[in-house]
C-alpha cells in the first residue's frame, strides 16, 4: 500500500549505492569493452545551480546508457578548485580560500550524492590538493625542458578592477570577463606556453572531430587560431641596416604597394621615429600615448576616420625599387603579423581609406574586370549570326578606379602594372612573385596566426606555484622534481587583495629558497599558474587520482583515453577545449599517450535561463541545485530537464515542471506495482500491440540516446506508461506478461533519467541486483517494422563508401557492416584500422594511422 514517496525512495537507494559502489569502472579482469564518459568538472564557487543540474544530468544518461550497453564505464567526478571565484569570494568573506573552497566541495558531494549521480567515487579529485597540482608543476617543467614554457615582457591584458592579467579568451570586447571592468595594456615579464608552435596541428586535426562535436565548436577554434596563408616579403629601410619583414595575404600586389605602415605601438615604430627628426618624434610621441588609450577593436574598427603620423623614413620595394614612405598607424597592430605592412590601397579597404585621407598614390595592379578563367569568353550572336559587341554594359576599369569611388577592389581578376606578373591570375601571380623573392632572397611563402601563445602567470595567491627559482646571479632555474609539490604556503597573514603582484611575494619565508646548483640564496617565482593548465590534463589524472607516484599511467590512458563523451557548456568551446587539445598534443610527443584529441565526441547542452537571463548569482535569479531537489525529488528535476527539450537548446526555468515529472514518476511506479504476474513468465504469449510498443522503444531507445535525443526518449517512455496502464485497466489486464514485459522495460529505460524510482520499480518486480547494471534488452525484430537511412563510412576523414542500414541500427551492428563493406575494403587496400568512431545510424569513421 502506500502512496509514490520519492523521497524515501530516494534515501533508500542511495544508501545501496553508496553500500555496494555498484558503479566503479572495472578493472583489468573485466572484460567488457571500455568507454570513458566525463562532465566538465565543476567550481566550487558557492553552491550548485540548475545549471549544473542540467549538465549532471545529462552525463548521467550518457554513462547509465553505456552501462546497460554492456561496457565498462569510467565516469569520474572531480572539482576544478583553483582560481579567482574561489579567492574572490574568500576575500569578501574574509575566509580562508582553502577552507571556503573544501567547505563547498563537501557541499557539491552531498549534493551530487543527492542526484543520484552514478560516479566511480574512488577516483575524485581536487586540483588545489598538492597531490594534484604537482603534476601541474611536473608539466610546467616538461613543458619548460622543451622550449614550451619561456617567460617574456610584453603588454598584457590587464583588468585594473581584479588586478590582474588575463589571457586574450578572457577579454570579451574590450572588457573583462569576469567582472565587466574596461581591460587596458600593461607591460609586464610573464610566463607563456608556446601555443602557437601547435596551431598547424590545432588547426588540422579539428577535421577528425567533423560530426563527432558541435559544428560551432570547431567553426570557433579555427576562428580562434585564424590561420592566413600568404607571404612574408623583406622591405630595405633607407639609413637603418635591419630590413623590416611585413606578412601579406597579397603578395601578388607588392607593385602596388605605395607606402609601408608599422604599428605605433611596436619596437620598430619607435626606432624609426628615433631616427627622424624632434618634430617626428615629437608628433609621433603624442600619437603613441593617445593610440595607448585606445581597445583593439577600436583600432580594427572600420568606420572610424583613419589617423597616423609620416615618420619621414622609407622603404625600398624589393621587386621595384621604389622608395615608400613610411607611416605608423593604429589600424596596424604590434602584434599581428610583423606589426607593419606593405599598404596596397587600390586593393585593401583600409590602406585605401588611409591613402585618401593623407593624399597617398594608389595605384590598380590588378584589372579586376578581366576573365580570370582563362576560358573562352562567350560571344553572344544576334539573330542573324552577327556577334553583338559587348559594348558598355560591364564597366570598364577607369569607371571603378579605386582613387575615384573610394571602393577599394578586392576581387581576382589580371596583373598590371606589374612587370613580370602581368596578365597572371591572383593564384599564379602569388606563386610567381614568392619564386621571385625567395631568389632575390627578399622573401618566403609564410602564414599567419590569430593564436596568441598562453599567458598562464598570474599574480593571485589561489593557484598552483610556478616551479621555478630566480638565482642571484640572474639565472631562471626549474625548482628539481624531487622538491615537488612546491606547495602554496599557509595565506594566513597574508594580503590577498589584488595588487598587480603576486600576494605569495610578501611571504617572505616561503620566497627564500636557494640555488639548486650552487646552494647560494635565491627566491622563488611568485606567480601562480592560470586554472586552465590545470584542466588541461586533469581528465587523465582520473585514471589514477592520488598516485604519488606519476601524472597517469600511459597504461591506462592507452586503455581508457581519450574520453568517448565530455559532456559541458558551450561557453568552454575555445578556451579550456584548446588548451586540453594543445596538452594532449605535447603529451603524444612525449611519448605518453598514444592519440592526440582528447574528447572523442563533444556534448554541449544549453543553459538553464530564468526569465530569459542567464542563471547568475550577480543577478540574483539562481535556482539552488539542493534546494530544487527538496520538494518534487532528485529524479522529478531529472526528468524534467531531460524532457525540456533537446540538450543543445537553451531551458527556460520557468516552463518546466517538476509537478508533471513527479506525477509521470508516480504512474510508472504504480505500474509496476498493479504488475500481477511471475517474472518467468512467458513474454511472446502477452498481448501483441502492447509488444509492440515496448520493444519499439528498446528498439529506437540506443539510436536517439547517441544522437541526444534525450527529450525524445522520456516522451517514448511516457507513451509507454500510458500504453502499460491501459492494457492493465481496460485491456489484456495486469496479470498479461506484456504488461510486465513493459513495466521491466520501462524500469531498464527509466534508469538513465530516474534511477531511484527506476531501481524501485526493479524490486517491486521481483528482482535483486541494480536495475543500473542489467543489459539492455535487445527488440525482437518480427514486433518491429523497419525504416531505412543513409549511413555515411569514412576512412581518414575521406568518405568512401554509404550504406543503407536500419534507422534503429547500434553501433555494433553498423561498424560490423561498416567493415566488411567492399568499397571501404578496397579503400583500405590492406592498412589496418586503428581507430573508428560509430555514431549510429548516420556516420563511421575509420582511422589508419
Ligand atoms: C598587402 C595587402 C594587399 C593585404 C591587399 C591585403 C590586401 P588576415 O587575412 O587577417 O591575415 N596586415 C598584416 N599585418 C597586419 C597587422 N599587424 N595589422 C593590421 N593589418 C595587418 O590579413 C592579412 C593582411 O592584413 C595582410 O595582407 C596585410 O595587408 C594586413 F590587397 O598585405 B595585406
Amino acid at each position: 500500500g502506500g502512496g509514490f514517496d520519492a523521497y524515501a525512495i530516494q534515501q533508500k537507494w542511495q544508501a545501496r549505492w553508496q553500500e555496494a559502489d555498484p558503479f566503479r569502472a572495472g578493472g583489468d579482469d573485466d572484460t567488457r569493452p571500455r568507454k570513458y564518459v566525463l562532465g566538465m568538472f565543476p567550481y566550487p564557487s558557492g553552491d550548485l545551480h540548475m545549471g549544473h543540474a542540467e549538465s549532471y544530468a545529462y552525463v548521467d544518461v550518457v554513462a547509465r546508457f553505456w552501462r546497460h550497453r554492456g561496457y565498462n564505464v569510467l565516469n569520474p567526478i572531480g572539482w576544478d578548485s583553483f582560481g579567482l571565484p574561489a579567492e574572490n569570494a574568500a576575500i569578501q568573506r574574509g575566509a580562508d580560500p582553502r577552507e571556503w573552497t573544501y567547505a563547498n566541495i563537501d557541499q557539491h558531494k552531498k549534493s551530487f550524492r543527492e542526484y543520484g549521480s552514478s560516479y566511480d567515487w574512488s577516483r575524485i579529485l581536487h586540483t588545489s590538493d598538492p597531490e594534484y597540482y604537482r603534476w601541474n608543476q611536473w608539466l610546467f617543467q616538461r613543458l619548460y625542458e622543451r622550449g614550451l614554457a619561456y617567460r617574456k615582457e610584453s603588454p598584457v591584458n590587464w583588468c585594473p578592477n581584479d588586478q590582474t592579467v588575463l589571457a586574450n579568451e578572457q577579454v570579451v570586447d574590450g572588457h573583462c570577463e569576469r567582472c565587466g571592468a574596461e581591460v587596458v595594456k600593461k607591460k609586464l615579464t610573464q610566463w607563456y606556453f608556446k601555443i602557437t608552435e601547435y596551431a598547424d596541428r590545432l588547426l588540422d586535426d579539428l577535421n577528425q572531430l567533423e560530426g563527432f562535436w558541435p559544428q560551432k565548436v570547431i567553426r570557433m577554434q579555427r576562428n580562434w587560431i585564424g590561420r592566413s596563408v600568404g607571404a612574408d616579403i623583406e622591405f630595405e629601410i633607407e639609413g637603418r641596416e635591419d630590413r623590416v619583414t611585413v606578412f601579406s595575404t597579397r603578395p601578388d600586389t607588392l607593385y602596388g604597394a605605395t607606402f609601408m605602415v608599422v604599428a605605433p605601438d611596436s619596437d620598430l615604430a619607435a626606432e624609426l621615429a628615433a631616427g627622424s627628426s624632434a618634430e617626428v618624434r615629437m608628433r609621433f610621441q603624442d600619437y603613441l600615448e593617445r593610440v595607448q588609450r585606445e581597445t583593439d577593436i577600436e583600432r580594427q574598427s572600420t568606420d572610424r576616420p583613419k589617423t597616423g603620423v609620416f615618420l619621414d623614413r622609407y622603404a625600398i620595394n624589393p621587386v621595384n625599387g621604389e622608395r615608400l614612405p613610411i607611416w605608423a598607424a593604429d589600424y596596424v597592430l604590434a602584434d599581428y603579423g610583423h606589426g607593419a605592412v606593405m599598404a596596397v590601397p587600390a586593393h585593401d579597404q583600409r590602406d585605401l581609406d588611409f591613402a585618401r585621407a593623407f593624399d597617398l598614390p594608389v595605384r590598380t595592379v590588378v584589372d579586376t574586370t578581366a576573365p580570370i578563367t582563362g576560358a573562352i569568353p562567350v560571344i553572344e550572336l544576334d539573330d542573324d549570326g552577327v556577334p553583338i559587341d559587348p559594348g558598355t554594359d560591364s564597366p570598364s576599369l577607369a569607371d571603378i578606379d579605386p582613387a575615384t569611388t573610394g571602393i577599394a577592389l578586392t576581387g581576382d581578376g589580371r596583373m598590371i602594372n606589374s612587370g613580370p606578373l602581368d596578365g597572371l591570375s591572383k593564384r599564379h601571380a602569388i606563386a610567381r612573385i614568392i619564386e621571385q623573392l625567395e631568389a632575390l632572397g627578399a622573401g618566403r611563402a609564410a602564414k599567419s596566426y590569430r593564436l596568441r601563445d598562453w599567458l598562464i602567470s598570474r599574480q593571485r595567491f589561489w593557484g598552483t606555484p610556478i616551479p621555478m627559482i630566480h638565482t642571484a646571479d640572474g639565472r631562471i632555474v626549474p625548482v628539481p622534481d624531487d622538491q615537488l609539490p612546491l606547495r602554496l604556503p599557509d595565506a594566513k597573514g597574508l594580503d590577498l587583495a589584488p595588487k598587480g603582484t603576486s600576494p605569495l611575494g610578501a611571504a617572505s619565508e616561503w620566497m627564500a629558497t636557494t640555488d639548486p646548483e650552487t646552494g647560494e640564496p635565491a627566491l622563488r617565482d611568485a606567480d601562480t599558474m592560470d586554472t586552465f593548465v590545470d584542466s588541461s590534463w586533469y581528465f587523465l589524472r582520473f585514471l589514477s587520482a592520488g598516485d604519488p607516484s606519476q601524472a597517469f599511467p600511459p597504461r591506462e590512458a592507452a586503455k581508457w583515453a581519450p574520453v568517448d563523451s565530455y559532456i559541458g557548456g558551450v561557453e568552454h568551446a575555445i578556451l579550456h577545449l584548446l588548451y586540453a587539445r594543445f596538452i594532449t598534443k605535447v603529451l603524444f610527443d612525449m611519448g605518453l599517450v598514444d592519440f592526440t584529441e582528447p574528447f572523442t565526441s563533444l556534448i554541449n547542452q544549453g543553459m538553464v535561463l530564468l526569465d530569459g537571463s542567464k542563471m547568475s548569482k550577480s543577478k540574483g535569479n539562481l535556482v539552488e541545485f539542493a534546494a530544487s531537489m527538496v520538494d518534487p525529488g532528485a529524479d522529478a528535476v531529472r526528468v524534467a530537464i531531460a524532457f525540456a527539450g533537446p540538450v543543445e537548446d537553451d531551458i527556460h526555468w520557468e516552463d518546466v515542471s517538476t509537478t508533471g515529472a513527479q506525477k509521470f514518476l508516480a504512474r510508472a511506479w504504480r505500474v509496476a506495482k498493479d504488475v500481477t504476474s511471475d517474472p518467468d513468465v512467458i513474454w511472446a504469449e502477452g498481448d501483441p500491440a502492447l509488444r509492440r510498443v515496448t520493444h519499439r522503444l528498446l528498439a529506437d531507445a540506443p539510436g536517439l540516446i547517441e544522437q541526444t535525443k534525450f527529450n525524445v526518449v522520456v516522451a517514448r517512455l511516457m507513451e509507454l506508461v500510458n500504453a502499460t496502464r491501459k492494457a492493465i485497466d481496460t485491456g489484456a489486464g495486469p496479470a498479461d506478461p506484456a504488461v510486465r514485459e513493459a513495466a521491466e522495460a520501462t524500469a531498464m529505460v527509466l534508469d538513465l533519467f530516474a534511477p531511484h524510482t527506476a531501481e524501485e520499480m526493479w524490486e517491486i518486480l521481483g528482482y535483486d541486483g541494480f536495475v543500473g547494471l542489467v543489459p539492455w534488452r535487445s527488440a525482437d525484430p518480427t514486433l518491429l517494422v523497419e525504416e531505412t537511412v543513409t549511413s555515411v563510412v569514412q576512412i581518414d576523414g575521406k568518405v568512401r563508401a554509404t550504406l543503407q542500414v536500419p534507422a534503429r541500427i547500434d553501433a555494433a551492428e553498423l561498424e560490423r557492416i561498416a567493415r566488411a563493406d567492399e568499397r571501404v575494403q578496397r579503400s583500405l587496400a590492406g592498412r589496418e584500422i586503428t581507430r573508428a568512431v560509430v555514431r549510429p545510424p548516420k556516420v563511421v569513421s575509420f582511422s589508419t594511422h
